[in-house]
């Protein structure tokens, strides 16, 4: 990786260990970001670390998910979030003003830093030449107290553009060519750097779009270099002052390359449900269509929405289709509101909701049973929406205001020209929605409320182990499947007795219950475990349930981070024994501690089958430590020498 982009920024905050791919390697983190899904979690696994301020350049929380406030805790959460900050020197977005990656990179994202997020999207900063890497809310907090972050030292693939977008193609399209050409598993272990001569032809949110998708990927993060594109954007948002070039050095080394000349291109669409499901949206044109929602972390910006309107000015929303936008962030819906684009999409019939995650986490917006949604987010996993029967489509705001209009999808190059859209030299910056910490926060009061429980933890890992299987599921297992999402279970996020019920409940509604009759068990899973979400609630609500171990072919990279910071041990099995097992078998493992202590093999006998396997602990060194102890958080308690 030595000269890319990904080397230069990972050299220059490197702590310990070598810069080869699959080596462990600790980076220093410069900003953190949070959000309230994952935040309380978060600032509350901080403050057990006894520490008085951040310590690191920036730290921002927002809030931006649970915003429906349905009811009391979702409230709770936000005035601790905001209380909390302010105490610990954290700057605190406001609900309102916006989603967390937006705000960030049109406010506080510098090129060449180090960004860590408690969100799997976080990579979005990786558009304005941040390294920025999602993670689960513990390890977000051990960042916020100064303390390196510890990361497999990825691949480093150049995606090597050339040529320009054509007419109705978007940035959306480039990262569904992707997914469509590696699937959600072609990034694992991976940082996607873009060069190339296409990259002068996109834009920061363009750019933006792509690294914010390529979570979907599963890679570790993607990153764009910092050009005279990025310093027109940050002198857009009065920020010039931070830019820096940062380009890849010639003869730079890769660990693989792949080209994508963008102005072969077309619209494309990716089907239910998952990411990767991707055709030309022409191939599915007539699809009809029941709901629209245009917004999220991806295409949610000025330049998105600009074009959304010139296309509906002067249309109206076909009769069957809800239409739904939700600017992503304060800034976007200000300047619509002053230009004008506003009224032009409110007089087509769009449904305005406020700048949020909205439908994208299943924040309201649920479409009709067996109904078709379309959707210019990043996740379609199924019942994401709200709907289980319900289908989700993922494609650019061009092909969603396209399907908008015509109530079933078209190609959108079927409507004629493609509207000129100027975007101003300068945006409407007004930062009122951010709160600055006070310079000493001691006297702050942070203000719980009933719904605020503490982290629960466990004991040290026992040596021996008896579990039944408590579910067999199969390949890219989504933490969405694992910890449902929506305007219901979100709320629950700061309380994890009351959240833990509704473990795997889409999947297999009986599983809780399993769970307290059986004392606890394992989980099995096929490839690719875990993929999808930073939600560490994926692992402590297992954990508190007594999920000991998950048994699965292979894991997802922050899934399985999770599982270690809260002491659930993974383990690494064979196809066939995979193919063997199942629910209600009865697993007895000895000798634990000491097979995990030399990074052995476990050997698991199936009591009900009166079979044995060995199964692989998916560990390194240190985490072996963080297991053995019970979790993340004694561990690092230890070395702040608490
Ligand atoms: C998501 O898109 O699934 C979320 C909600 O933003 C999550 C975080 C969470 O579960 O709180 C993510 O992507 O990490
Ligand atoms: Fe919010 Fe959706 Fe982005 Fe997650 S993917 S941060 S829920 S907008």
């Amino acid at each position: 990786m030595k000269g890319t982009v990904t080397g230069q920024i990972l050299a220059h905050h490197l702590v310990s260990g070598e810069l080869r791919p699959g080596e462990e390697i600790a980076i220093q983190i410069d900003q953190t970001l949070t959000q309230d899904a994952t935040g309380t979690m978060a600032y509350l696994q901080f403050e057990a670390l006894g520490l008085d301020r951040v310590r690191t350049e920036l730290s921002v929380s927002y809030v931006d998910h649970n915003t429906l406030q349905s009811s009391f805790e979702s409230a709770d959460d936000h005035r601790y979030l905001q209380s909390v900050a302010a105490r610990y020197g954290v700057y605190f977005s406001r609900p309102g003003n916006g989603i967390c990656h937006q705000v960030h990179l049109e406010r506080f994202g510098v090129p060449g830093k180090t960004l860590l997020g408690s969100d799997s999207h976080t990579p979005t900063g990786g558009g304005i030449g941040m390294l920025a890497i999602g993670a689960g809310g513990l390890d977000v907090a051990v960042a916020m107290a100064g303390l390196p972050f510890t990361l497999t030292a990825p691949r480093v693939v150049r995606v090597e553009l050339t040529g320009a977008l054509s007419p109705w193609v978007s940035a959306k399209d480039v990262i569904l060519e992707l997914l469509r050409r590696l699937t959600v598993k072609g990034g694992v272990g991976k940082v996607m750097e873009y060069g190339g001569p296409g990259v002068a032809t996109l834009s920061v949110p363009e750019r933006a779009t792509i690294t914010n998708m390529g979570a979907e990927l599963g890679a570790t993060s993607s990153v764009f270099p910092s050009d005279e594109q990025t310093g027109a954007f940050l002198a857009s948002q009065g920020r010039q002052e931070v830019w820096r070039a940062l380009a890849a050095e010639p003869g730079a080394e890769y660990d693989e390359t792949l080209e994508i000349d963008l102005s072969t291109l077309e619209p494309l669409i990716a089907l239910p449900h998952s990411p990767d499901n991707v055709v030309p949206v022409a191939s599915i044109a007539g699809q009809a269509v029941d709901q629209v929602c245009i917004g999220s972390c991806t295409n949610s910006s000025l330049r998105d929405l600009m074009r959304v309107a010139a296309l509906l000015r002067g249309r109206q929303v076909h009769p069957r289709v809800s239409l739904t936008l939700s600017p992503g962030s304060r800034q976007v819906l200000e300047m619509i509101a002053r230009n004008g684009a506003l009224a032009a999409l409110v007089s087509a019939g769009a449904r305005i909701l406020e700048s949020a995650c909205g439908p994208c986490i299943g924040m309201g917006q649920a479409p009709v049973t067996d109904g078709v949604t379309v959707r210019s987010f990043n996740r379609n996993f199924r019942g994401r929406c709200g709907t289980p029967s319900a289908g989700t489509y993922l494609a650019s705001p061009e092909v969603c205001a396209a399907a908008a209009i015509a109530g079933e999808l078209v190609d959108p190059r079927s409507l004629g020209a493609y509207p000129e859209v100027a975007l101003p030299a300068t945006f409407q910056v007004d930062d009122s929605m951010i709160l600055p910490p006070p310079e000493h926060g001691k006297e702050v009061e942070i203000l719980r409320g009933p719904n605020i429980r503490p982290v629960p933890s466990r004991g040290p890992l026992e040596d021996e182990i008896t579990i039944r299987v408590l579910l067999v599921a199969g390949d890219n297992i989504t933490t969405d499947d694992i910890m449902p999402a929506g305007a219901k279970i979100l709320p629950l996020r700061s309380n994890i007795p009351a959240i833990s019920e509704y473990v795997f409940s889409c999947l297999d509604p009986d599983f809780a219950r399993r769970a307290h009759d059986w004392g606890g068990g394992a989980v099995v899973g096929g490839e690719n475990y875990g993929q999808g979400s930073s939600r560490e609630h994926a692992a402590l609500a297992p954990m508190h349930l007594g999920v000991r171990a998950v048994l699965a072919r292979s894991f997802a990279r922050i899934h399985q981070a999770n599982l270690v910071n809260f002491g659930i041990l993974p383990l690494q099995i064979t196809e066939t024994d995979y193919r063997s097992l199942q629910m209600g078998n009865e697993l007895q493992m000895r000798g634990v501690r000491e097979a995990v202590r030399n990074g052995s093999a476990v050997h698991v006998q199936n009591v009900t089958q009166g079979a044995t396997f060995s199964a692989t602990p998916v560990l390194s060194a240190r985490q072996s430590q963080i297991i053995l102890a019970g979790g993340v958080l004694n561990h690092v308690k230890k070395r702040l020498g608490q």
